[in-house]
């Protein structure tokens, strides 16, 4: 390659560095089981950077994504049954989401965007009551605690 042509090809790519062009894509599967558990997002639990997005992929149907917990300033969403959908992510902080049909067998996840601090007492507390209305699978609460550390 031409001296001038690569000196360009750099130049372009140090521009672009600071902004979105190197976000990341990540996937999140609903799901209807997998290893013995029922109903489920794939993996439940993420952690990535600030301007990456996560996509909710309707494996099996019957599913949707919703957040119902998000960083102050956060923009909620809240996908349709059997939608797929990307949400970007461009607040750092912790986000929690559920499958409305699935809630209440804890059909719920989490995503960690950029530098979060461990000590966060309103999540802690909103997923221990979120873990009271559960009539089963209370026990991923506790590891979605353990996840995010704020046990
Ligand atoms: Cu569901």
């Amino acid at each position: 390659m031409h001296w001038f042509v690569r000196f360009l090809a750099v130049a372009f790519l140090l521009i672009l560095w600071p902004f979105n062009g190197f976000a990341k894509i990540h996937q999140i599967q609903m799901l209807n089981s997998k290893n013995k558990q029922s109903m489920i997002f794939d993996p439940d639990f993420l952690e990535i950077d600030v301007g990456d997005e996560v996509e909710f992929v309707p494996i099996d149907k019957g599913h949707n994504s919703q957040a119902i917990f998000v960083p102050r300033d956060a923009e909620r969403w809240r996908g349709k049954n059997d939608q797929k959908i990307r949400v970007k992510f461009i607040r750092d902080g912790i986000y929690v989401f559920e499958c409305k049909n699935h809630a209440i067998m804890g059909m719920i996840g989490a995503v960690r965007v950029g530098e979060v601090d461990d000590q966060d007492d309103e999540l802690k507390k909103f997923l221990l009551n979120y873990q009271k209305k559960l009539a089963i699978n209370k026990n991923r609460i506790d590891n979605l605690l353990k996840k995010l550390s704020v046990e």
